[in-house]
């Protein structure tokens, strides 16, 4: 399912989802058609970085950056996160040098049977389990993008858990 960031940004892509999604697949930067998400909460998180401590016993799985409109200044990041690990990983918080921020996501349904995501101060992957990110799910998102981001481009991205341990890995901007 595609999926666009905030539809506060692009107030009217809501309104053309509803009534094509084939008259969107025109051009290679067509829009991703479908707002699944209303609404963003917005605090930004505070950056306070620790110092790292260590590798997070973390792989990343299809990590996919969703590739956005140039004007479009926020996106999302699918894929599955395995945790190789005996402990839970309790994350807490995501950058990349492209955005000016990162934050966990959470989508929950809202009244009506709408999905709404609002930021989450922690997602946890589970001991020797996985986090599934994705569009009707949790995920992590990039905000105040620096620059376009290319299709095909692989971003470098950091997650952050509670304890300060650290793990980088590459994500691929695709379209949705
Ligand atoms: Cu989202």
């Amino acid at each position: 399912m595609p999926h666009i960031p905030s539809r506060r940004v692009l107030p009217g892509v809501a309104i053309l989802s509803a009534l094509s999604l084939s008259a969107l697949s025109l051009s290679a930067l067509s829009l991703p058609a479908v707002a699944q998400h209303m609404d963003h909460s917005m605090p930004i998180p505070a950056a306070t970085a620790k110092a790292s401590a260590g590798t997070l016993p973390l792989k990343a799985m299809n990590a996919t950056v969703v590739a956005v409109p140039p004007m479009i200044k926020e996106t999302s990041i699918f894929g599955t996160l395995m945790n190789t690990g005996k402990t839970p990983i309790v994350l807490s918080g995501v950058q990349a040098s492209v955005a000016g921020q990162g934050m966990l996501m959470v989508t929950k349904k809202a009244s009506g049977g709408m999905q709404g995501m609002s930021m989450a101060e922690t997602l946890t992957v589970p001991a020797g389990g996985k986090l599934v990110l994705s569009d009707i799910g949790d995920h992590l998102m990039l905000m105040n993008l620096k620059r376009p981001l290319k299709i095909g481009e692989a971003l470098t991205l950091t997650l952050r858990a509670t304890d300060g341990r650290t793990f980088t890995f590459k994500a691929t901007v695709k379209k949705p």
